[in-house]
């Protein structure tokens, strides 16, 4: 298989790439932080959907060197980021759950932040689930060995799936990214409301910041907004973009 192929190998050379997403704080606006996405172009057949490759290679076992080449090229694109906004922000990684109870995880996300100079303080590992984590009290562990250095944890799709409220009872998490199924405003707007409020209700007394996925209309941030999230992400911001084209989606004063 190609991609398997591309992964034993250095990924540079076989077509991946890091893109960025900007997060939002619907307070003033501002960019707060990016979410660092792989990104692959196969040589022969082009650009790959992240959904399928990711896929691909967590059944594969492949996917821990995906995170890791996105982790060290987010590590070493931080002054690039913090020159693009005039001030140091926030990095989310995606690290994928079946992964997160693994030995040697956090030793090498410290290895990377040392060696590119980043501090704990500005990394947010964002858990990621296709899969249960597989040895929930080793994940507990690993999460609070990645805390006590002051990374952060997200709980990603929050509200799909297996991340649901039942991870919050026993993984400290510092936010909650809102699954857009949970986000979705526009549907039935009543219920998603209530369901919406009462999520954040929730993050509000486990003290868990609130980001809202999905969102491209200035209706939904603003509902969301008045709904309680702290910060947005979604087309209507930016879409995942090479560092480079970063600065071309700060909102220019009006
Ligand atoms: O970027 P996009 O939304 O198309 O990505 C599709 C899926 O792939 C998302 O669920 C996203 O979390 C996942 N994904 C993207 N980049 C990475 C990565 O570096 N590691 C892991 N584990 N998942 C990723
Ligand atoms: O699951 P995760 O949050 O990691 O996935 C992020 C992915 O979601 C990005 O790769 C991006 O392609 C996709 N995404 C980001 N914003 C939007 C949006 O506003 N609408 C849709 N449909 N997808 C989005
Ligand atoms: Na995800
Ligand atoms: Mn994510």
């Amino acid at each position: 298989h190609l991609l398997m192929r591309a992964l034993a190998e250095t990924p540079t050379d076989y077509g991946f790439a890091v893109h960025y997403q900007p997060i939002v704080s619907f307070a003033d606006g501002g960019v707060v932080a990016v979410e660092a996405l792989a990104r692959w172009t196969d040589p022969v057949a082009g650009p790959v959907d992240p959904d399928v490759f990711v896929t691909v290679a967590e059944r594969t076992g492949l996917v821990a060197a995906i995170d890791d080449f996105v982790l060290d090229r987010a590590c070493a694109d931080a002054t690039a980021l913090a020159e693009t906004y005039g001030r140091p922000i926030d990095v989310h990684v995606n690290v994928s759950a079946a992964r997160l109870g693994q030995q040697g995880l956090a030793e090498g996300i410290f290895d990377a932040l040392a060696r590119h100079g980043v501090p704990a303080s500005r990394l947010v590992v964002e858990i990621t689930e296709t899969r249960r984590i597989p040895d929930l009290p080793r994940a507990v562990e690993v999460a609070e060995t990645l805390r006590r250095q002051g990374i952060r944890i997200a709980l990603d799709d929050f509200g799909s799936g297996f991340n649901a409220l039942a991870q919050l009872h026993s993984l400290p998490v510092d936010i909650a990214k809102l699954d857009s199924s949970l986000t979705d405003v526009d549907v039935a707007p009543e219920r998603a409301a209530a369901l919406c409020r009462s999520v954040v209700r929730i993050c509000g007394d486990l003290d868990i910041v609130v980001v809202a996925e999905g969102i491209e209309t200035p209706a939904r941030a603003q509902a969301l907004a008045a709904l309680g999230c702290d910060l947005g992400q979604g087309y209507l911001f930016g879409q995942p973009v090479p560092v480079h084209r970063l600065a071309a989606l700060i909102p220019t004063q009006p």
